[in-house]
């Protein structure tokens, strides 16, 4: 077992490539999985973790937000390789005490990677950074909590506070959490969703008026055909894989609309079967469409456009229950083609392949995430996918609906319990009813407009709950020097991560309970709960004994912050809620629309599933009571001659910031990160070399560049043109005010990029700067830039 964490940071001379692999999962992953299990937490602790993850009786995993079968339809290892990495990461062995953070100082951390950081392990105290001090040092809760009240009571306006949230807070934490900002009166919550589906949230809430999925988990196994557009499952929801199969065995058909071949899509060998282990796999796509990057508007349409005047449509679906149509209708009439050619960068053939598989489905389930939403026109593209849902009817029926799949495992939940920076006047209301004060109504800042809010001295203090924010959010230059702005930075975490050492005035790091482990707050065992992507609430609760006697659950860290900040001020039952968070659900059941009975039905194994008024009577609460077809135009994003357009991805050895390892095994990439996807002639196009050292340089718009350091070039079938790299090494290249119109999303996949090669003039200054840390922007050496840190050969 191997509880030392690794002293070196990454070195990516050690980068090795291979051909990408064709089928995903399979015996493979099981070995992964269980070696860096058995490593972190040795045999025994491995066993009584693995056989509680996603189980009834047990936790939920901390990994992505796909759904778990119904109870009895459970397997005993009812997880995957990502979900085994995720438990593994946080019940690890290792652990970052306080020794740890007086033999590193801060100066030496923000020289290291958030692989390094967070292989470290476990925080076991709370730790603070005072004014002007070198490093972290140990502070009772007590004293932690009176910094954070003295701080917040300081403030000219409560307004210059912000509350983030990341994805894996529980329901009861939440719904805590947002209550006391309120009461401490703001809306300032963004959360991971603004970087994530908010895209996905304002389209579908505009045209069927709820910002969620439409599909119950059975819905996908009966679908005749399912589409996966800008997703990749093998890697980030590997259980997908499953359900797919299952599908598939019914007779499903697929088509995976992605400028990369991904292997889960290609192939996959199910390792709960034999024939999975031993045989090819299950060929997943029927059919794979690769389009461009950022063609998948003009692709829906084109789709739509087909059904259309081929007359496979569902005209009483549209008489019924929709708005809008002819004008729509009239706007596919005259696509330009030659449009949709250039955007989507296929042949008419093959979207007339896939229009085909539609017409022939009577049940088609639309699945999508990241490389939908993380665009200027993601709101346009999920309005587009509904468009052609509506044209046929697929929506509030079995076997059809729209499939936004979430990321984090609890993301959506925090938002049905409120963590938005928009609420609506109805939840304000009931709020209000509920408690006795009359909450902020004025909407409050998301990710972007929160670091323009620090970047510009509007806020004064940041609250992460969870999440790594700095790595997270665009323009990593940008966000970072808006974050050391800040008096106060505060991030309740469980592992360390560059949002601690990138820090205000002031800096606390509050170590927090992880789901994996037992909750005794109060004296006794608690329990929480969490929503999955298809709006099926849970109980989950941690087999394990805390990293640490000194952790705190989050919501014993809200609510004693809130006693701390606002004293007895609205008598609020913090006490009561700290005591038993039976306490907090019973004000769910009272304040959150379709909570009624919130902790009886959650008794239930499996737990409930919460209304969703078009999959259950294609009832659409929108502005025009039905669902509404919207007419965007088409358009191609313009990339000048010699410049390529990027998407930043994950590889399959990360959650999000969080890098468990350094292989992306079915991209073919081992021991390194630094690597930049590009079609070999591209490669040979540009004068560049496989192997070759370059510097990632974005353009933006107002004429601004940014850089990123030198990456190797990699050969990949990816779409002339298209680009891809991992993220967060690559947040740096993403202005900040380069977003999604609608929705504020940063544009983390269309990123308008040239490559320098290093040892260009330019580009060798820029290594040498990297290597020593910094590095210059095109706008002159005397703005010095942090960049993170990485080994160059
Ligand atoms: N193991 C693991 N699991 C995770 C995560 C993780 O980091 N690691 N993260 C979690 C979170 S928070 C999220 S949001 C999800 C993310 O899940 P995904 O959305 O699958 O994540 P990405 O790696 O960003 O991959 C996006 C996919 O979109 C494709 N793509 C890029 N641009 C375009 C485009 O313009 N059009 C189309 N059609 N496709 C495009 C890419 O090739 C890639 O296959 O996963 C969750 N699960
Ligand atoms: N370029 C680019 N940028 C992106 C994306 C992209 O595709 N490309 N994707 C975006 C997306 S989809 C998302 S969701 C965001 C993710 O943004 P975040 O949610 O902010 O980031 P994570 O990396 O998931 O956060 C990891 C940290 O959470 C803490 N943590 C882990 N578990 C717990 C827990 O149980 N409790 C507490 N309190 N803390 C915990 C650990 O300290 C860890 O360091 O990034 C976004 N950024
Ligand atoms: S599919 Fe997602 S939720 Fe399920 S075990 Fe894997 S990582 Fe965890
Ligand atoms: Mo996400």
């Amino acid at each position: 077992m191997s509880r030392k964490a690794p002293s070196k940071d990454i070195d990516e001379r050690d980068l090795e490539v291979e051909g990408s692999a064709h089928a995903a999962a399979g015996v493979t992953a099981v070995a992964v999985s269980m070696k860096r299990a058995i490593e972190q937490m040795g045999v025994r602790r491995t066993a009584q973790t693995l056989l509680k993850l996603n189980q009834a009786d047990g936790f939920d995993c901390q990994g992505c937000a796909w759904p778990d079968p119904s109870p009895e339809h459970r397997h005993t290892a009812e997880f995957c390789e990502n979900g085994a990495k995720a438990v593994t990461e946080e019940a690890t062995l290792r652990r970052v005490g306080p020794e740890f953070f007086a033999e590193h100082p801060i100066a030496e951390l923000a020289e290291k990677t958030d692989y390094w950081l967070g292989q470290q392990g476990r925080i076991t105290e709370p730790m603070v950074l005072r004014d002007g001090a070198t490093h972290y040092e140990p502070i009772s809760w007590t004293g932690a909590f009176e910094l954070i009240g003295r701080h917040l009571n300081g403030l000219s306006s409560p307004d210059e506070a912000v509350f983030y949230t990341s994805g894996k807070t529980s329901n009861e934490a939440a719904f805590a959490y947002q209550l006391f900002v309120r009461a401490f009166g703001t809306n300032n919550l963004p959360d991971c969703s603004n970087m994530c589906h908010e895209s996905t949230s304002v389209g579908l809430a505009e045209v069927i008026g709820i910002g969620k999925a439409s599909v119950s988990f059975d819905d996908v196994h009966n679908a005749e055909l399912i589409i996966i557009a800008g997703q990749n499952p093998g890697t980030n929801h590997p259980r997908m894989l499953t359900s797919l199969e299952e599908a598939k065995k019914k007779g499903a058909k697929i088509i995976a609309i992605n400028p990369l071949k991904e292997a889960g899509l290609v192939r996959f060998k199910n390792p709960q079967k034999p024939r999975g282990v031993v045989g090819n796999g299950t060929g997943i796509a029927d059919l794979h469409l690769p389009v461009r990057i950022n063609g998948d508007l003009a692709l829906f349409q084109a789709l739509s456009a087909l059904l259309l005047e081929a007359g496979h449509v569902d005209q009483d679906f549209i008489d019924e229950y929709t708005h809008g149509f002819d004008a729509w209708a009239e706007h596919l009439r005259a696509l330009d083609w030659d449009l949709v050619l250039q955007s989507t960068g296929l042949t008419r053939a093959e979207i007339e392949e896939a229009a085909a598989m539609l017409a022939a489905s009577k049940k088609t389930v639309i699945c999508w995430a990241m490389g939908i939403t993380q665009h200027r026109n993601g709101v346009a593209t999920v309005k587009e996918i509904s468009n052609l849902a509506f044209l046929q009817g697929n929506i509030g029926k079995p076997g059809a609906g729209l499939f936004p799949v979430r990321g984090h495992s609890n993301v959506q939940g925090d938002r049905t319990m409120g963590i938005w920076e928009r609420p609506p006047g109805h939840f304000l209301d009931a709020l209000r009813d509920e408690f006795g004060f009359e909450p902020p109504r004025e909407n409050g800042y998301d990710a972007v407009a929160a670091v323009q809010a620090f970047r510009d001295g509007k806020a004064k203090v940041f609250f992460g709950m969870g999440g790594n924010f700095v790595s997270a959010m665009s323009d990593t230059n940008v966000t970072e020097d808006a974050l050391r702005k800040a008096d106060l930075t505060v991030h309740v975490s469980t592992k360390p991560n560059r949002s601690h050492v990138v820090h205000g005035r002031e800096a606390l790091i509050l170590p927090a309970l992880g789901r994996s482990e037992k909750d005794l707050t109060g004296g006794h065992p608690q329990r929480v709960t969490v929503e999955d992507s298809v709006c099926s609430v849970h109980a989950s609760q941690g087999p394990l004994k805390p990293a640490s006697p000194h952790l705190k659950s989050e919501v014993d860290i809200v609510c004693t912050m809130a006693l701390a900040t606002l004293g007895e001020r609205h008598d609020l039952p913090w006490r009561a809620f700290r005591d038993d968070y039976t306490e907090i659900r019973r004000r769910i059941a009272r304040v959150v629309p379709g909570c009624a009975g919130y902790d009886e039905k959650v008794d239930q194994p499996g737990g409930f599933v919460l209304p969703h008024p078009p999959r259950d009577t294609r009832t659409f609460p929108t502005e025009k009571d039905k669902a509404i077809f919207t007419v965007s135009p088409t358009e191609v994003l313009h990339v000048p001659e010699g410049r390529l357009l990027l998407q930043t991805m994950r590889s399959h050895d990360q959650f999000n910031t969080t890098i468990y390892g350094l292989d992306d095994r079915y991209r073919g990439i081992k021991n390194g990160r630094r690597v930049v996807f590009l079609h070999p002639d591209d490669i040979v196009g540009l004068g560049f070399e496989e192997g070759q050292l370059v510097d990632i340089v974005s353009e933006w718009e107002d004429g601004s560049e940014r850089r990123a350091p030198s990456f190797r070039v990699v050969s990949y079938d990816t779409p002339r043109g298209c680009t891809g790299a991992y993220y967060p090494e690559t947040n740096a290249l993403v202005p900040l005010d380069s977003k999604a119109e609608g929705s504020n999303q940063p544009a983390f996949k269309s990123v308008v990029v040239r490559l320098e090669a290093c040892g260009d003039s330019r580009a060798s200054q820029s290594a040498e700067d990297a290597a020593s840390g910094t590095v210059g922007d095109a706008r002159g050496d005397e703005q010095k830039r942090h960049v993170q840190p990485h080994h160059l050969s």
